[in-house]
């Protein structure tokens, strides 16, 4: 990447709104600017106004046509977002006038930015670390107060500071250890080995820790997945489209219309649940439907929530056969009844079904997907499985798999220090085992990085951020 080169893009969602930002960055986004601007006050101009000010006049074309009255925020290096010279052209925001404003920029010298490259410089000019930039993408894509909460902590620095508090601990260790290895001839240990086991176990116990908070990260930045399951035309698919609010899945009273697996999300009272409509089970010949069905339990076995549906019209012949399939693959997780087609039963009649389950302990709601009866206690029942934890402002939650397969890394690592510790081993093979602790740490933050990572990163991004 040529950091130097100074580059644009419209930074707003694509489209007509009411108004519009075109970001310009580096080293001559001023002059660039000051180009094609004409201030409304003559003794002004973006070449001498002061940093982080407002700046009111015209956009103008080479014909000297106006183009839009505009604001521009004048930003100096290194106190901008990315460290650079920067300006921001707030314009009215139809396409036409921000297409016009961004060629213009760009025929005046300017580069059209990559997907994520202000971010990408920001990072590199060291305005933030890696964890910081990529929760910049977070941030934009959250949509649910938890997932907020998680990405501004982690843009923040909260995740930064743990890592480098972390960092400096292992630093001081393997310097201690490193020294050691000066003196190799004299066998001597300066470092207290019972002192250096709590450390490591300290230490162990924080990674572990960041490491264990990815499972409610990413359930909170992807949904919980909740699996609904169930034999045929108990109403999997029309719940699923109740839930949505969309006619997603097809719906009909024919067994075995759903083959496939219909996945979405929706957010329910702030947290993000990811519904996953399957194949109902059933003992069938056809080869189609068995792979769905094969689909559907294997939906059970990853999900943290599981919906069995049950037709309170159809008391099932098959009760055990059913349950051993769908317990197998869903122990340790929540399982909700939920019988379905209320509306076509009496009190007594739901009375029976529900003693047929008798044994069952989970919980059970009683609804009807067709009427929209109930979806409440359902919902209710939804968060009461959740069961995550509340996140509070500044608490700190891993939510990127990338940072979570390093956090793994450097826990096997630093579980190998402790082992290497207790067998009394030499301190190069401890070193060794510090520092990879070290490097994997480094991987999140960036202090260890290199441009495929990177390009792998920033060109997730959206062009503009
Ligand atoms: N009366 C009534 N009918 C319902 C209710 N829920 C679903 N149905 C009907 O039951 C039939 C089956 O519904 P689906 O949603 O397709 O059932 P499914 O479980 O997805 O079935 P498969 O995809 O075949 O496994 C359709 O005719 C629905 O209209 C309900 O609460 N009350
Ligand atoms: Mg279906």
């Amino acid at each position: 990447m040529e950091s130097k080169s100074t580059i644009t893009a419209i930074s707003t969602a694509p489209g007509t709104g009411g108004i519009a930002v075109i970001r310009v960055s580096g080293e001559d986004a001023l002059s660039f600017c000051d180009a094609i601007f004409r201030p409304k006050s003559k003794s002004r101009n973006i070449l001498n106004q002061s940093a982080n000010t407002v700046l009111y006049g015209s956009i103008v074309n080479n014909k000297d046509e106006i183009i839009d009255d505009v604001l521009v925020t004048v930003f100096h290096a290194p106190h901008s977002f990315t460290g650079e010279n920067t300006v921001e052209i707030a314009c009215h925001g139809s396409i036409y006038i921000q297409q016009q404003i961004l060629q213009l920029i760009i025929d005046a010298g300017c580069k059209l930015a990559q997907p994520g490259e202000f971010t990408q410089r920001a990072f590199l000019n060291g305005k933030m670390d890696l964890s910081q930039a990529e929760a910049v993408a977070d941030l934009i894509a959250s949509n649910s107060e938890a997932a907020h909460r998680m990405s501004i902590s982690q843009m923040r620095g909260g995740f930064s500071n743990e890592l480098m508090h972390l960092r400096s601990q292992l630093i001081d260790f393997v310097s201690l250890i490193e020294l050691e290895l000066d003196f190799n001839e004299e066998d001597v240990e300066f470092a207290d080995r019972n002192q250096l086991k709590k450390l490591t176990t300290e230490i162990e116990q924080h990674i572990a820790k960041l490491a264990d908070s990815f499972s409610v990260g990413n359930a909170l930045k992807n949904g919980i997945p909740v699996a609904l399951v169930g034999e045929t035309n108990v109403g999997k698919s029309t719940l699923l489209n109740l839930l949505l609010n969309d006619e997603k899945a097809i719906v009909s009273d024919i067994h075995g219309t759903t083959r496939d697996v219909i996945e979405d999300n929706i957010i329910i009272r702030g947290l993000n649940f990811r519904f996953i409509d399957t194949a109902g089970i059933r003992n069938t010949t056809d080869t189609i439907e068995n792979l769905g069905i094969a689909r559907t339990y294997k939906q059970i076995e990853q999900a943290s929530i599981v919906l069995w549906l049950i037709d309170c019209t159809q008391l099932t012949e098959h009760i055990e056969w059913l349950t051993e399939r769908i317990e197998k693959r869903a122990s340790g997780k929540k399982i909700i009844l939920v019988f379905n087609k209320i509306d076509l039963v009496n009190k007594e009649e739901l009375m029976v079904i529900n003693q047929i389950f008798n044994q069952y302990e989970g919980d059970r709601v009683f609804i009807s997907a067709k009427n929209n009866t109930n979806s409440e206690k359902l919902e209710d029942a939804l968060l009461k499985a959740a069961q995550l934890p509340n996140i509070q402002p500044g608490d700190v939650v891993v939510s990127n798999m990338r940072h979570y397969e390093a956090l793994q890394q450097a826990h096997s690592a630093i579980c190998r220090v402790y082992d290497g510790l207790e067998a009394g081993i030499t301190s190069d093979f401890l070193s060794q085992d510090i520092r990879e602790c070290l490097h994997a740490l480094g991987t999140i933050t960036g202090q260890v990085s290199n441009d495929e990572i990177l390009g792998n990163i920033f060109g997730k991004f959206c062009i503009g951020k």
